[in-house]
């Protein structure tokens, strides 16, 4: 990349000297680097370049961020936690703005990196899963007296409707001329279709309801502490008006996963059910106090929701020809898709036993 990182990061309010920038991470959507500055005295920052493809908002997105992180910076302090490292803390550029805007219109934002803290691929241990849980819940307890609105930068974004509409388009276009050798992974998605959209009319009706939700509830979008302890949720990008249920779907799709997201070696792929119940033990540790009898109902069913979301979206991006997720090799998008699957059959295999045990959780905490 020729672009001079140290110039961008000079346009920010940073405390101390810059001494050096440094990618960071491995995300799907954005570009993310590490401020590093000298001495111990200021913080080091986390520099991103915002895909504006995706989110074409940015300045929307990032007020989103703001109201959720000063929010979430309040409850913290009332607890006598540390706001610093507790939540996230965005630095606005020297203008004021939450964001930087550089010549060639990309949009930059920073926030303080959090140090000596921990961010997993995959929960082994169940205990770890409980920490992530609560993590999850946790967070959406304290954004849940949010007054102010959020824009809702991402329409549709776990709308299944909306994502069946994308795909009808891109399966009607084929663009990348890959549809016919895919007969059974579009069986895949056609054969659950109704099932999916029967969930949804639930949400759509506000028989389940809406709430502020990060929607992007990764594993690695949590920090722990060196004692395993969850400190903070990070990557708010996604925060939006939805149903929590996402939330609890998604984190499952990865704590649960005894694989990898695009894992090559399919046996390896599976949902582990003793996560599935530390992930669900924490979680409603924090969220009984809020959720209704049809979002405990429906919480098993998320994880299905949510993966086989997953599986849609990875392979409607294959089929478009990979214009949306960052890959690594070309038939990439089509491996993230089969692992997906694996996974998401596991889940249904063991889906009985997920609610049985969702059940059994919320009557213990009854
Ligand atoms: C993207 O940016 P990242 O890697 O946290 C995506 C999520 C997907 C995820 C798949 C805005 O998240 O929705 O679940 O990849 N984010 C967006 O791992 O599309
Ligand atoms: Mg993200």
């Amino acid at each position: 990349m020729s672009i001079n990182l140290e110039k961008i990061a000079a346009n920010f309010k940073l405390e101390g000297t810059v001494d050096r920038v440094e990618p960071m991470g491995e995300g799907f959507i954005n570009d993310t680097f590490i401020i590093h500055t000298i001495g111990t005295q200021s913080p080091d920052y986390l520099l991103q370049r915002k895909n504006k493809r995706i989110f074409t908002n940015v300045p929307a997105m990032m007020e989103n961020i703001e109201k959720v992180c000063s929010h979430i910076r309040e409850k913290v302090i009332d607890r006598g936690g540390d706001p610093m490292r507790e939540a996230m803390t965005v630095i606005p550029a020297v203008d004021g703005k939450l964001y930087f805007q550089d010549e060639e219109s990309e949009f930059w934002a920073v926030c303080v990196f959090i140090n000596d803290t921990i961010a997993y691929q995959s929960a082994k241990t169940p205990e770890l899963a409980f920490q992530g849980g609560k993590g999850i819940g946790l967070f959406q307890s304290m954004v849940s007296d949010l007054n102010e609105p959020l824009t809702d930068i991402l329409p549709g974004f776990h709308n299944i409707r909306y994502r069946f509409n994308q795909w009808d388009a891109v399966l009607a276009k084929d663009p990348a001329g890959r549809k016919t050798k895919l007969a059974k992974e579009i069986g895949w998605i056609e054969s659950r279709r109704d099932e999916m959209l029967d969930f949804w009319k639930l949400v759509e009706s506000g028989e389940i309801p809406t709430r502020v939700t990060h929607n992007d509830t990764k594993i690695n979008n949590i920090l722990f502490d060196l004692n395993g302890e969850v400190l903070c949720v990070i990557d708010l990008d996604t925060v939006l008006n939805s149903t929590c249920l996402n939330d609890f779907g998604d984190a499952m799709r990865s704590y649960a996963n005894t694989g990898a997201e695009d894992d090559e070696n399919l046996d390896a792929v599976s949902c582990n059910i003793a996560i599935f119940e530390g992930f669900t033990k924490g979680y409603l540790s924090q969220a009984i106090s809020f959720l209704t009898e049809k979002e405990l109902e429906y919480l098993a069913f998320s994880a299905k929701y949510i993966t086989y979301e997953q599986v849609l979206r990875f392979l409607m991006d294959y089929i478009d020809g990979d214009n949306y997720y960052k890959i690594k090799h070309p038939e990439h998008n089509y491996q993230r898709t089969v692992a997906q699957y694996k996974l998401l059959t596991s889940m249904e295999d063991q889906y009985n036993e997920m609610c049985r045990i969702v059940r059994t959780v919320a009557d213990s905490l009854a």
